[in-house]
């Protein structure tokens, strides 16, 4: 294909805008003439994941199948996009090894405060009366990234700005 494979993983709170930012980010690669795969809860939990819920040994056999499936499709030339919460350090450092150097880690960092107050799916109304259980930053843990390549807080910069910052980032290793 005559580009480099690489595995941009984003992590964050259900909210912050992980999905958006992949969203854009392909769309400038694809404008770029690269080759792209994008992985989401809509392509993955619904099919390769649709036996996995959100219970923490279910949310780390999730990543680990996202890691090798990514480790996959790196092997056949693609970027790969991957959007999922990824809560789990250990998770995401092993997902860090499974991928190898193609890895590049992008910690969307918008605050609890105001991915509640976007609420888009009225998920976090939900985990507040007790209706969701195992929601991720009210009743089961986010731990955030100490090693992340690219940190972007989107409640401070525009789409457009914050995929400029990854592919910043990203210059010259495509
Ligand atoms: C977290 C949940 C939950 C619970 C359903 N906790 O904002 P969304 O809706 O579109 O994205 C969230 C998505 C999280 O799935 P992931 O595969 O990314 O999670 S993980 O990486 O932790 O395995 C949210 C929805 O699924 N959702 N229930 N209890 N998010």
């Amino acid at each position: 294909l005559g580009q480099t494979a690489k595995t941009i993983w984003f992590t964050g709170l259900s909210g912050s805008g992980k999905s958006t930012l992949a969203n854009e980010l392909e769309k400038r690669l694809a404008a770029m003439g690269k080759h792209t795969m994008l992985l989401d809860g809509d392509n993955v939990r619904m099919g390769l994941n649709r036996n996995l819920g959100f219970r923490e040994a279910d949310r780390i056999e999730n990543i680990r199948r996202i890691a090798e499936v990514s480790k996959l499709m790196n092997d056949a030339g693609l970027i790969v996009l991957t959007s999922f919460i990824s809560p789990f350090a250990q998770d995401r450092q092993n997902a860090r090894e499974i991928i190898g150097d193609a890895f590049m880690e992008v910690y969307v960092s918008t605050p609890m405060e105001e991915c509640e107050r976007r609420d888009v799916k009225g998920l976090y109304k939900k985990a507040r009366n007790g209706e969701l259980d195992h929601f991720t930053g009210v009743t089961s843990p986010y731990e955030v990234p100490q090693h992340a390549d690219v940190v972007i807080d989107t409640s401070k910069f525009s789409v457009e700005a914050c995929v400029d910052q990854i592919l910043e980032q990203l210059k010259n290793q495509l």
